[in-house]
């Protein structure tokens, strides 16, 4: 049985490629005397009390705990970590989200790489489920680190409700292959 197992587990990381190292990526490491959550970093675009992160014991999708983010009003506010990658690698993020109240017509529960530009998919509510969401990504040649970002709203993308978190990873999809300077593809107006 052990054989099969460990079988079946080399097969999946094979499959869904190498894993990257993020820290209490479950939410697994939560201080109950101060009730702070270790290695992520809560921040928002208007620091007001209407916005906040949540740990929650039980209902989790795995392990005993996940993290919420609530804003009562539209901010854009994010749990963040910094992560060692390869430049000129793609990557795939995964995690297991709940959304609720959340406007349709605004960008709701997404995980992206902070600062960059490129609008994520976003989910705005889940029927009280958990769901998977995930989101590629892309490092230049000359990037070795990310910010990880699990958030609600984006750059000038404002959004109210709530959101849960559990169980996020990043895996290796593959090397980039970036393109030399003659190989630059040109751009005209047709
Ligand atoms: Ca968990």
């Amino acid at each position: 049985m052990i054989i099969i197992n460990l079988l079946c587990f080399t097969f999946i990381n094979i499959a869904r490629g190498e894993e990257v190292l993020i820290l209490n990526s479950s939410f697994e490491e939560v201080d109950e005397k101060t009730g702070e959550l270790a290695n992520w970093i809560y921040d928002a675009w208007q620091q007001t009390e209407t916005a906040n992160y949540s740990i929650h014991k039980g209902d989790a999708k795995t392990g005993d705990y996940f993290v919420s983010i609530t804003h009562l009003e539209d901010n854009d506010s994010r749990l963040i970590q910094k992560v060692k990658v390869e430049a000129n690698t793609s990557y795939k993020l995964s995690a297991w989200v709940r959304a609720t109240h959340i406007p349709d017509n605004h960008i709701g529960a997404n995980i992206s790489i902070l600062e960059a530009d490129d609008i994520p998919i976003s989910i705005c509510d889940t029927d009280g489920e958990w769901q998977l969401l995930e989101q590629t990504f892309e490092t230049d040649e000359q990037q070795t680190e990310i910010t990880l970002a699990l958030r609600l709203g984006f750059y000038g993308n404002v959004s109210k409700g709530m959101v849960a978190f559990d169980d996020v990873s990043i895996h290796r999809i593959g090397t980039v292959q970036p393109l030399k300077y003659n190989e630059t593809v040109e751009k005209k107006c047709l």
